[in-house]
């Protein structure tokens, strides 16, 4: 039985209430989380609020950064056990859910060093002033976490807001918590002050609304889809709170006739296939040169039917989804692409020890997709991955923008000048050539234009968003 996570104490929530946890390679409930109220997420923020008051706005960004690099120690030390945790909380094969914990460390440690390398600058201005700037935190920021990276997730936007001055309230998805109020505990063993980090567990439209409309919380960081996106811009536009929005994509990967076919097969592969798809930045079309249409799809379809699927602890190529309404979601998806008459390439198979109790789907490739239809236009968040065919560059960049998202796309090709080009031209916050996702980056700014949000989370450009900026002009005279 789990409890939030309040000034470093475990607390049950105010409503009594729980929620079962499931375990999506099985389907049966494991554990049980708080199902949180208005009231904890209260509690929480004035914990928070406590804290930065009394301490934390003068702890200094040296310490702040060694408090950071102590938890990503510790988050090291804790690495089978977080693994562990994700692995049976979101269907994880062990591979992923160990990336996914040896990510987190590394978002502390990038983000112990960032703090004291965060500064102003001064301007010139007129004769007798002397005019700079501070990069001040927001305050309290809260954060609401998905469940299809619940660490990754946690710790670049946890991270940057620590590391930026701030303090924190964090929603973690129903769906997956576990490893987040472990990594509470971690917190406050290395030191971190009580109400520097809180969790708090529950429902979306109870916890998650009731955080966006705090009026204690000065900053939210909001990773989902973009229906609740709107709703939390909506809530914070009520009070004028800043928000950053992660909101996923429908990214293309685009295959020009000279490409490295060898180098980009299985990248365009893993790219759909990490996470079962449940990736925002999953590579979920590919646009392929007309001259390599067929050849490429043939070894796609190769690989694709090669793909195995099962229980989290088998490891295998995939793992399930992480609940039935998103693999029913899926289902969905691939009906209207057989009502539409689109044509399946290959799937992979799953494996005779899932049990049918557990969410599993079999990765798929569609090829012709229609550009209008909603397998080219939707997010499926499934191992489902749309081909379609260009005639030129023009073509490619026209499909490839015809999309209300814009997150990340990818380029293969030889040709530098093209490179430059299709760069420049596409629609997006991150453009990968002759690669895709660059193996995590936790150094590369991430973000999208257009529906898949705005706001820059990892890097340093994280920082920006987590601090305000403060004009300071003297006259000296
Ligand atoms: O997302 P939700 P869902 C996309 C993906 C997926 C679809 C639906 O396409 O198939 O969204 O997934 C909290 N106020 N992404 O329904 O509901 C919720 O508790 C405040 C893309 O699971 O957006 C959870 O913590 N918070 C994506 C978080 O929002 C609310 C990752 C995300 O859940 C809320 C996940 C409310 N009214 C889904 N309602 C990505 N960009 O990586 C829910 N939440």
């Amino acid at each position: 039985m789990q409890h939030h996570f309040i000034a470093n104490a475990s607390v049950p929530s105010t409503s009594g209430r729980t929620i079962a946890v499931i375990d999506p390679s099985d389907g049966q409930p494991f554990d049980e989380i708080p199902r949180g109220t208005a009231e904890d997420i209260d509690a929480a923020v004035h914990a928070a609020r406590q804290c930065w008051r009394a301490v934390w706005h003068k702890t200094s960004a040296a310490d702040r950064g060694r408090l950071l690099m102590r938890l990503s120690h510790k988050v090291l030390e804790h690495a089978d056990e977080l693994t562990a945790l994700e692995q049976r909380d979101c269907g994880k094969p062990t591979k992923q859910a160990r990336a996914d914990a040896l990510a987190l460390a590394r978002y502390f440690e990038f983000y112990a060093g960032a703090c004291d390398k965060l500064h102003g600058e001064t301007i010139p201005y007129l004769d007798g002033y002397s005019v700079f700037t501070w990069r001040e935190p927001h305050g309290v920021t809260g954060h609401v976490i998905p469940w299809n990276y619940p660490m990754q997730i946690f710790g670049r936007s946890v991270g940057g807001a620590l590391a930026a001055g701030n303090v924190c309230v964090v929603k973690p998805a129903e769906d997956a918590c576990l490893s987040l109020i472990r990594v509470a505990q971690l917190a406050a063993e290395v030191g971190f002050p009580a109400g520097a980090l809180n969790i708090v567990t529950g429902y979306g439209h109870e916890v998650g609304d009731a955080l966006a409309r705090h009026p204690g919380i000065d900053h939210i960081s909001f990773t989902g889809s973009p229906r609740v996106g709107t709703l939390i811009q909506q809530a914070a536009a009520e009070r004028h709170c800043p928000v950053t929005l992660e909101l996923g994509g429908k990214s293309p990967q685009i295959v020009f006739a000279d490409a490295d076919l060898d180098a980009a097969v299985p990248v365009l592969i893993n790219a759909i296939v990490q996470n079962a798809g449940q990736t925002c930045s999953a590579g979920s079309r590919v646009l392929i040169d007309s001259l390599i249409y067929e050849p490429l799809l043939e070894r796609l379809g190769q690989a694709f039917s090669a793909l195995r699927v099962g229980p989290a602890a088998m490891d295998l190529d995939l793992g399930p989804l992480i609940r039935q309404t998103q693999q029913q979601r899926v289902w969905d998806f691939l009906s209207d692409a057989q009502v539409a008459g689109i044509p399946l390439v290959a799937q992979g198979s799953v494996v005779d020890e899932a049990p049918d109790t557990g969410y599993y789907q079999a990765p798929t490739l569609l090829r012709d997709v229609p550009v209008q239809h909603r397998l080219a236009q939707e997010e499926v968040f499934g191992p489902v991955l749309a081909a379609m065919s260009f005639d030129d560059e023009d073509h490619a960049i026209e499909l490839a923008n015809a999309t209300q998202f814009g997150l990340v796309a990818g380029v293969w090709t030889r040709d530098g000048a093209r490179q430059f080009r299709m760069a420049r031209r596409l629609q997006c916050g991150q453009v990968f050539i002759n690669n895709y996702g660059a193996a995590g980056g936790v150094e590369l700014p991430f973000g999208g234009v257009k529906s898949s949000g705005y706001g820059r989370e990892k890097g340093m450009e994280a920082l920006y968003g987590f601090t305000t900026l403060k004009t300071v002009a003297v006259r000296h005279g």
